[in-house]
Parts: C-alpha cells; structure tokens; sequence
C-alpha cells in the first residue's frame, strides 16, 4: 500500500552514516526542514552494516571522529590506536543522542526511485514498501563502499548451510567456533576477517582471486595518559588534517628516493615498517608513488617481509602480488594475516589455478573439487562510487536515468551534482572528494559547503539548479585526466570499477587532494556558485 508524507521538504538526505548524520545537523542549523531516509534499522552506514569479526579503522581513531564539537571531543576516549566497529557503532551512537538526530530520519526506508517533476520543480522519493516523499532538494549521502558486491558464482540458493556478506553481517554474532568456514575474498575486509575467524574456526580455506600488499596495523590500546596527550594536539590537528592530501595524518615525505643513498633508504624503509597505519603507504617518498622504478624497490622490501612471516614458500608465492604495484590499489592493514597461513587449521586456495565453478550444498566446487563448509563468509566488496547511486532508479529532466547518462562512466560538476538532474546533489560519490580517504575528514568542508548552499538557494527562492554541461564536461575531463597519469591506473581495481566483470573500466574517485577540492568548492561559492545554473 502507498503511503505518502504530506510534507514538503526543504531537503531528504539520503542516508544516515557518517555523511548523512552531520548533514542532517548541518542543515538544521540553517532551520531548514530535513528527512533523512535510512535503509538500515539505524544510524552509523559503513559501522551499522560491517559488523564482521576483525571489522576496524585504519585510520587513527581520534583522526576519524567529528571535530565540531568540543565537549564531545573533551569527553570521548578512544580505548584503542586504530578502533573496531563496536567502539565506532558506540561512538556514532553517542553522537546521535546527544543531537536527538533520530527523530529527523526514517529507517528501513531504502530509497527505490527519485523521479523529478519538472512542472513543479519537486523531487518524488519513493522508498520500497511504497512510502513517497516530496522535496526541494536531494543530498545523497548514500557512501562509496555501501552497495554490496556479490561474485558472479551459481547456486548460492543451494547451499545448506549458513552464508553473509561481510557488509551486511547480522546482528547476531555469529559463531566460527570449531567450524568449517570458507572466506571469499582478500581485499581490507578479507584479511580483517580472515585473521580473526582463523584463531577459531575448525578449518578456514581462504579463496584468493588477487593477493593484495598488506601491511602491519600495529595497533595497541590508548591509555589515560595517551589520551591526554593526544587530546592535547586538537586545537591544531583538524586543521592539519585538512592540509593533508585525503585527510589522514601521514604526509608523502618530499624527500625523492633516489636522492638518498640506498642503504640509508632500506634503514628507512625498515623504520617505517615498525610504524603504525598507512606511514607505510602514505607516508612514503613521495615518487614511490609515481615512479615504477622506485616503486619496484619498496615492493621488493615488503615482499621480503611478507616471506620472512610466512614458513612455506610455496604458499607465500601466492601471497606476494604481481600482477599490481604497490599501493596502485587500498593498501589493507592487518594484524598477523601473513602468520595465519602458518596455522594448520588455514588453507590458501589460488583461484587463478583452481576457479570456482559453483556454490553446492555443501560448500564451493572448484575446478579441483568441492571444499565443504558451514559457514561461507562472501568478502568480495562493493560495486564502488556508483553503486549505491545506479542502483536507485533515478530520473532527472526528460526522463533521462542518471544509470543511463553514467554508462561509459560519471560526469559530474564538483562531484556534486550532474547535468539534467536539477535539485539534486552527491556528498560521496564519484569525481568528490567527500566521501573517500579519511572519510569524515574529507566529508566535513563539503558537508559544511553543501549546507551553505542549500540555505542560499532556499533564501533566494532558486527553484531549479542544476550543473552547467560545459562546467561538468571540463570537470570530468580533468578527473579522469589527472588520474590517468597516476601509477594507479595500470591496477585493476575498484577504484576504476573493474573488480567487477562487465562494469565500465573508468576511474571514479577524485584524483586531486583534499585542501585542493575545498579550494574549488570555495572559489565557486564566492564567484556566486560558478559553474552551477540557478533558475528564481
Ligand atoms: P575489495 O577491496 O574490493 O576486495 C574484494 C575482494 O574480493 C578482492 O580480493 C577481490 O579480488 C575479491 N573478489 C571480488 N569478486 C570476486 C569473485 N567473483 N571471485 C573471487 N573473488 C572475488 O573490498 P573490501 O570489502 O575488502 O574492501 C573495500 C573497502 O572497504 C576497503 O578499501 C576499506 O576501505 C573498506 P580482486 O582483487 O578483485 O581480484
């Protein structure tokens, strides 16, 4: 039965993660009237679904909450470096009671259909179970990794026993203990999961389509005194982690590796290895990144590590990636992923030599036989960017489909809004920088931007705005220009959408760095919101 909502809203903002839930503060500040359409029974997006065992940041926690609010700050103790998801789902939790934020959201509400009505320059929103909703304006906040990517396997229907996706773990725990469990996957979440399920499971074979190049989490507990200290850095941290390329608090180091003699580099290389997170990745000579040749001999340094962890060599050949340079895709962090293999309970399967051809009742049949399991854990990730966007049937002027418009791959203005779709605009999503890196980080100046705009165009009773086609052409150009030049784009990855077996190859992130994105963002608003068509 179709219910409606009789209200017409200034904004619906769709989702209630991280984005979602400081937008929602955002524009009720500017005493704007907001719903917020969830489609899970409650806030926190990426830590509400991805509740597997092993799920955690990488990021350094206190580098990862909001920074707007003081006495939040001054109160909240992250108990360890790098926090799991029960402390983050806590943190998210806490932040939502404290601003009542759910009274302004609708859950179970996941949103099927956006259809424009270009009479009355009004949005219908059309939740599944049949519930409409009419707005002014549209905020998607519907996250990059949030619409899940199931293989392409047969017969999934048909196996007995017990199956999850990792980003849409039940809320019940579900118990490993002495089982037979197959994990699908080894990107971040695979080895996350991997790691923690093998300490208990009866037997683990993990199937492995591409190794990956991860490197130690080295995370450890934040004491009373760590906490002082750490908090004793806010007054300058946001600021800094705003001049940062994606928000995180490792910088590429200036220094050119060739610059430095080589046994001074692999000393170096051995130093950063000893440190926490993505030192070891972001923070790295900065032409490790852009040049193969540098790039080849650090791979070489984490690939010794990687050998030197795992006993059989036969099975660390495996491990050791070569199909892709390091950090050309998300560098996972983990926490003895390379020991596990040594556990007599884990058995690496190379699905390169042995695919699999189907799911049966009793577990997974490849191409050498059928491996039987009770519990088969799918870590094959998301349809990234896009996804959570092409898979609601979106239809702007004429009756134009966004899925359609996006089919070679996105153009947008900004990251934010795409031509022929009026009224309609993205926080995290392709060609932005919201969204992605440190994700709140990158999240908080366009959020702050975006409520800006949405008050100014409701003061000055802007019916219709929408991306000018020349400012998007050039926009999207540039994206895929810049990216093109990025060792990055020699990598299959999800980054450029072919993870996944027909998607379009185009690269969908924003290659640029975050102060640079929030520049464009600013200089557009004050040249009046360039680049963007406003019809009274
Ligand atoms: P990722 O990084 O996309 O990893 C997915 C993994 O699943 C990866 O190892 C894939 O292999 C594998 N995969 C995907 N499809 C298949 C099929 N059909 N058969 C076998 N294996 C498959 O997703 P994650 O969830 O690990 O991480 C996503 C982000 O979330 C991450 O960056 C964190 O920030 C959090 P492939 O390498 O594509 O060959």
């Amino acid at each position: 039965t179709d219910q409606a909502d009789t209200a017409t809203y200034d904004v619906i903002v769709i989702g209630a993660g991280v984005s979602g839930m400081r937008q929602l503060m955002l524009l009720r500040e500017k005493n704007l009237s907001v719903r917020v359409l969830e489609g899970g029974g409650d806030i926190g997006g990426t830590w509400y679904w991805n509740r597997y065992p092993g799920a955690r940041l990488d990021s350094e926690s206190y580098t990862y909450q909001y920074a707007f609010d003081e006495e939040l700050l001054a109160e909240w103790d992250w108990s360890e470096l790098f926090a799991g998801q029960p402390e983050l789902l806590a943190y998210f939790n806490r932040v939502a009671d404290k601003y009542d934020l759910r009274r302004d959201i609708d859950f179970n509400t996941t949103v099927e259909q956006l259809h424009f009505d270009e009479e009355r320059n009004l949005w219908t929103v059309k939740a599944r179970g049949g519930r409409t909703y009419t707005t002014r304006f549209v905020i998607a906040a519907t996250g990059v990794l949030s619409a899940l990517n199931f293989p392409d396997i047969p017969g999934l229907g048909t196996f007995e026993g017990e199956w999850h996706h990792t980003g849409a773990w039940p809320h019940e725990p579900v118990d490993t203990t002495g089982k037979k469990v197959i994990v699908i996957g080894t990107g971040a979440t695979g080895i996350q999961v991997i790691t923690e399920v093998a300490k208990t499971a009866g037997h683990l074979t993990v199937f492995q389509r591409t190794p990956n190049w991860a490197i130690p989490l080295r995370n450890r507990p934040l004491s009373a005194d760590d906490m002082a200290e750490i908090r004793g850095t806010y007054p300058t941290l946001f600021q800094h982690l705003q001049t940062t390329s994606s928000g995180f608090i490792h910088q590429a180091d200036p220094t050119t590796s060739t610059d430095v003699p080589r046994d001074e580099r692999l000393a170096h290389y051995e130093e950063l290895y000893q440190q926490p997170g993505f030192a070891k990745w972001v923070g790295v000579y900065h032409d490790i990144a852009t040049d193969a040749e540098a790039n080849k001999e650090y791979g070489a340094f984490i690939e010794q590590k990687i050998r030197e962890r795992v006993h059989d060599q036969a099975v660390a050949d495996l491990l050791v990636p070569t199909d892709h340079l390091f950090g050309t895709k998300r560098v996972p962090c983990e926490t003895n992923y390379y020991e596990t293999y040594n556990r007599d309970n884990v058995r690496l399967v190379s699905l390169k030599e042995s695919p699999i051809l189907s799911y049966t009742p009793k577990g997974v049949l490849t191409q050498d036989g059928e491996v039987e399991a009770d519990i088969i854990i799918i870590a094959t990730g998301f349809e990234a960017f896009t996804g959570a966007l092409n898979r609601i049937d979106i239809r702007g002027k004429g009756g134009l489909s966004l899925k359609e418009k996006w089919q070679f791959g996105p153009l947008t203005y900004l990251g934010i809004q795409v031509a022929d779709f009026p009224n309609l605009f993205i926080m995290g999503g392709p060609h932005g920088k919201g969204g992605h890196g440190n994700s709140p980080r990158c999240s908080e100046k366009p959020l702050e931007w975006m409520a800006d705009f949405a008050s100014y165009l409701v003061a000055n009773d802007v019916q219709r705005v929408e991306a000018d086609p020349t400012a998007e052409k050039e926009w999207s150009e540039w994206v895929y220009e810049v990216a093109s030049k990025l060792l990055q784009a020699g990598a299959n990855t999800y980054v450029y959408g072919d993870n996944i077996p027909g998607r379009p190859r185009a690269y969908l992130a924003y290659a640029g760095t975050l102060p640079d994105f929030v520049q464009k963002l600013d200089d557009s608003a004050a040249r009046g919101y360039e680049g963007f068509v406003l019809t009274r």
